[in-house]
C-alpha cells in the first residue's frame, strides 16, 4: 500500500454477509459519460466489487426492485415520481435512504448525486451496515482548496514532491494525476480547486496555459470538482503590455474582460479567481491609490456575466516593520486594511480570511475580520500543508484546532456569532461564503508527503461540509478507510492523532506566543531569535525580564479592541486572558504566575519536556501495531515517528536552552541545560569528521555540531 488510494481503498470488510440488503443493480439515471452521475455509479460498481467483491452491473433506467439508484432530484422524478425529501435538498445536497435491497442516492445537483454515493460507499466500507434514511445538506456553499503551484513545476510550502498540474513553464499534458485528485476531493465534498500559487505567474494566462487549464477542467469535471486560479495583479502590464494595471482604468477593465471570456471559452463552468494582492511584494490596486474593494470588483466585474465568484485575500499588510515602529502590529493589518470596506464589495466577492490574524500559527485567536464584514462574503482559509506545523514530517492533527477557530463565539452585537455561522449564511446573511484550504498536494505515492498527514484533509472536507463534526469521530472514521478494522490500530491512532496538536504546541511555541520557528523563510525547526526585529512583523518581543506582544488597547498595540466588546474584555485583561494566549496578547515577566500557579519560564521548560515526551511515545505507540498494518505504510510511518522523536528534543532543547539564557532563570526540576547522560558528538574521536559552530547556536547543545 503506496498511499495513492488515500481512503477510497474499498478494502474487504470483514463480515460481508452481515449486510443482507446489497442490492443486485446499480441504476445511474440519465447519466451521460464523464457527467458525475455517470462517475458515482463506476465508484459505486468498483467500490462494492472492493468491498464484498460482488460485481453488479449498471444501468441507466430501471425499475427492478433491487437496486442502488443515483441520480439527481430532476431525473428520480420524472423515473419513479415525487419523493418526500425533494423539498429539504439545499444546492449540493443529497438524501441518503438505505433499505432491504433498495438503496437511493438522490443528489440536487449531479455533483450531490456523487457525494451520496461516496457516503453510502463510506459507510460500506467502514461495515456500517444500518438501514438508514437522511437528507445532508453543506453548511456553505464554497468548500475549495488552494494548491500553491507554480509553473516550473515546484510547490511553495509543498512537502510532498512536485505539481501534479504543472512543468516547465505549462500545465501538464496527462492530466491522470489531476483526476485522481478530483477523485479524493469529491468524496470528502469540496468542489473547486485553484491550482496554482497565489503568487501568481501570469504566463499562466498564455494561449498554451488556457487550452491545459481547458484538460484539467475536463479532467475534474466528471467529479463535480470546479477549475479555479490565482491572478497576478499586474498581468495586463506585465503579460498584456498596457501601461498601466490601474483598477478603475476603462482599458484595464476589457483586458481583464476579455481574458476571462478567452478562460470561460474553454472552461464553461470556471470557478473563478483567487488574488492576492498588496502582500508581501505582490502588486494590487493599493499602487494606485484604488481601494482593495475597488480591485476586487474589477476581477468581479468581469466573471459577473458567466457566473464566476472573486476569492479576495485579506491577508494584506507591510511587512516591513521596523523595531523603532514598536506599536506597528501585523495582527492589525486586515481589519485596518478591509473594515471600511463592508459593504463595497460586489456581491460576487468573497474575503477570505486566514484562521488567526497572524499566519497559520500553532495557535491563534480567530481573526478579529470575521467580526468586522457584516456586509461582505466571507471564508475562512485554513492550511492543511504543514507550513509552520512541521513539514508533515511531524504528526499534528489539525481538526481540534480548526474546530476550536470555528467554534469560537466573537459576540458581535452581544449576540451569538461563532466562527462557523459567519463564514456560511447563518450570522449575516451573505449570500455566499465557506472555507478554503491551502493542501498543497504532489506528486509523491502519499498525496502529501506522509501517510498520517492524509487524515487533515480528510478532516477538512468533513468540516467544510459539517463544522459540528467533531474531531474525534473524523479521524476515527478515517482510520477504518485506511488502515481497516483491528481495533487496536483504531484506538491507538485515535490516541496519537488527539495528542498530537498538543504536543507540537507545547514544544514548538506555548502560551500563544506562537510557533518558535524559523520565520526567515523556511518556517521549520526552532529559531526563537528569528522572531524579533525581522520585517515580517512576527514578534514575540522577549527580553531578559519579559516576554509576549502587549495587544491591549490601554499599552499596546490595541488588537484586542478589533473584536467586540465582550471578547475584546476579555483578551484586554490577563486575569481572563486563557492561557494559552496570554503571550498573544500581553507582556509579561517571566516569573508571571498562570492559572495553573506556575510561572511563565517554567511553563515553558514543563510544557517542552512533555511535548517532546509524548513525541516519544508516538513511536513505541506505533511500533505496537506492527504486523497489523501492511509493512510499506508500517514502515514509512515508523521511519517519520522516529524523526518526530528526534526532532522534539532539538525542539525542546533549543527553546529552553534559548530563554534560560535570555531570562537566566534556572529551571527548578534541573533539567535544562543540564544533560549528563549526553555524549557530546565533537568529544568524540572524529575519523572523518570535523566539528563546527551551529547558528542559531542553540539548536545543537554546546553550540557544536559535526559534519
Ligand atoms: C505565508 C507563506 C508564503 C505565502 C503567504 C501567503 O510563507 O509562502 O505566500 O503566506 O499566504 O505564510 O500568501
Amino acid at each position: 500500500e503506496d498511499g495513492s488510494h488515500a481512503w477510497l481503498r474499498y478494502a474487504p470488510v470483514p463480515n460481508p454477509n452481515g449486510y443482507r440488503s446489497l442490492p443486485s443493480t446499480i441504476v445511474a439515471l440519465n447519466s451521460s459519460k464523464s457527467s458525475p452521475v455517470y462517475t458515482a455509479g463506476q465508484e459505486l460498481q468498483k467500490g462494492i466489487k472492493g468491498i464484498f467483491g460482488k460485481s453488479l452491473s449498471i444501468n441507466d433506467t430501471g425499475k427492478g426492485p433491487s437496486s442502488v439508484v443515483v441520480g439527481t432530484a430532476e431525473a428520480y422524478k420524472k423515473n419513479y415520481g415525487e419523493f418526500d425529501e425533494a423539498d429539504a435538498l439545499d444546492e449540493d445536497g443529497f438524501f441518503l435512504s438505505i433499505e432491504e435491497r433498495r438503496v437511493r442516492i438522490i443528489g440536487q445537483n449531479q455533483r450531490a448525486a456523487l457525494y451520496g454515493a461516496f457516503e453510502y460507499l463510506s459507510r460500506l466500507a467502514q461495515a456500517n451496515f444500518s438501514l438508514v434514511s437522511y437528507v445532508s445538506n453543506p453548511h456553505a456553499p464554497i468548500r475549495w482548496v488552494n494548491e500553491w503551484d507554480n509553473l516550473d513545476g515546484s510547490i511553495e510550502r509543498g512537502y510532498a514532491g512536485p505539481s501534479i498540474f504543472f512543468r516547465d513553464g505549462y500545465v501538464m499534458e496527462n492530466v491522470t494525476r489531476a483526476a485522481e485528485y478530483a477523485r479524493l476531493l469529491a468524496s470528502i465534498r469540496v468542489n473547486g480547486i485553484v491550482i496554482n500559487n497565489v503568487n501568481a505567474n501570469a504566463a499562466l494566462l498564455n494561449e498554451r496555459n488556457i487550452a491545459g487549464l481547458g484538460r484539467l477542467a475536463d479532467a475534474f469535471r466528471p467529479y463535480g470538482v470546479q477549475l479555479g486560479i490565482s491572478l497576478n495583479f499586474a498581468s495586463p502590464q506585465d503579460f498584456g503590455g498596457l501601461p498601466t494595471f490601474d483598477p478603475l482604468d476603462p482599458t484595464v477593465d476589457v483586458w481583464w474582460a476579455n481574458v476571462t471570456n478567452k478562460i470561460y471559452s474553454r472552461v464553461s463552468d470556471f470557478a473563478g479567481f483567487l488574488v492576492k494582492a498588496n502582500s508581501e511584494g505582490q502588486p494590487g490596486p493599493l499602487t494606485y491609490n484604488r481601494t482593495l474593494a475597488d480591485g476586487a470588483n474589477m476581477f468581479a466585474r468581469a466573471l459577473k456575466p458567466h457566473g464566476g465568484i472573486v476569492m479576495f485575500r485579506a491577508f494584506v499588510y507591510d511587512h516591513h516593520l521596523t523595531p523603532s515602529n514598536w506599536k506597528n502590529d501585523r495582527a492589525n493589518a486586515a481589519v485596518e486594511f478591509f473594515k471600511d470596506l463592508d459593504g463595497k464589495f460586489d456581491d460576487n466577492v468573497v474575503v477570505q480570511i486566514k484562521y488567526g490574524p497572524i499566519d497559520f500559527q500553532v495557535r491563534e485567536p480567530p481573526s478579529p475580520l470575521f467580526s468586522a464584514l457584516r456586509k461582505t462574503n466571507t471564508a475562512i482559509e485554513l492550511q492543511v500543508t504543514q507550513e509552520y506545523l512541521g513539514h508533515q514530517d511531524h504528526l499534528v492533527y489539525l481538526a481540534p484546532m480548526w474546530k476550536e477557530i470555528l467554534e469560537f463565539d466573537l459576540r458581535v452585537d452581544n449576540r451569538p456569532s461563532k466562527v462557523k455561522d459567519i463564514i456560511s449564511s447563518a450570522r449575516f446573511n451573505r449570500p455566499l461564503g465557506g472555507s478554503a484550504a491551502v493542501v498543497n498536494v504532489g506528486t509523491n505515492t502519499t498525496w502529501l508527503g506522509s501517510h498520517l498527514a492524509m487524515s487533515n484533509l480528510y478532516a477538512y472536507g468533513i468540516l467544510a461540509w459539517n463544522p459540528a463534526a467533531q474531531a474525534e469521530d473524523i479521524i476515527r472514521d478515517w482510520i477504518r478507510l485506511t488502515f481497516g478494522f483491528n481495533r487496536q490500530v483504531l484506538d491507538t491512532v485515535t490516541e496519537m492523532s488527539m495528542k498530537s496538536w498538543p504536543a507540537y504546541e507545547n514544544y514548538s511555541g506555548n502560551l500563544g506566543v506562537q510557533t518558535l520557528t524559523d520565520i526567515l523563510y523556511t518556517h521549520y525547526g526552532p529559531n526563537p531569535a528569528s522572531q524579533d526585529n525581522n520585517g515580517w512583523g512576527q514578534w514575540t518581543r522577549a527580553d531578559s525580564v519579559s516576554i509576549g506582544m502587549d495587544r491591549t488597547v490601554k499599552n499596546g498595540t490595541g488588537n484586542a479592541g478589533q473584536y467586540p466588546p465582550e471578547i475584546a474584555m476579555m483578551f484586554e485583561n490577563i486575569e481572563t486572558t486563557p492561557d494559552n494566549l496570554l503571550l498573544w496578547f500581553h507582556h509579561v515577566p517571566y516569573t508571571q504566575r498562570l492559572k495553573s500557579g506556575k510561572t511563565v519560564i517554567q511553563h515553558f521548560y514543563d510544557a517542552h519536556y512533555e511535548g517532546a515526551a509524548t513525541a516519544q511515545t508516538f513511536v513505541t505507540m506505533w511500533e505496537s501495531l506492527k504486523g497489523k498494518i501492511d509493512e510499506q505504510r508500517y514502515d514509512e510511518v515508523l521511519f517519520e515517528q522516529v524523526y518526530q522523536a528526534g526532532h522534539a528534543l532539538v525542539w525542546r532543547d533549543s527553546i529552553n536552552q534559548f530563554y534560560y539564557n535570555m531570562s537566566g532563570i534556572p529551571d527548578q526540576a534541573k533539567r535544562v541545560g543540564n544533560h549528563p547522560y549526553r555524549i557530546e558528538a565533537e568529544r568524540m574521536s572524529l575519523n572523518g569528521y570535523e566539528a563546527y559552530a551551529v547558528n542559531p547556536f542553540h539548536t545543537a547543545s554546546g553550540y557544536t555540531a559535526i559534519v
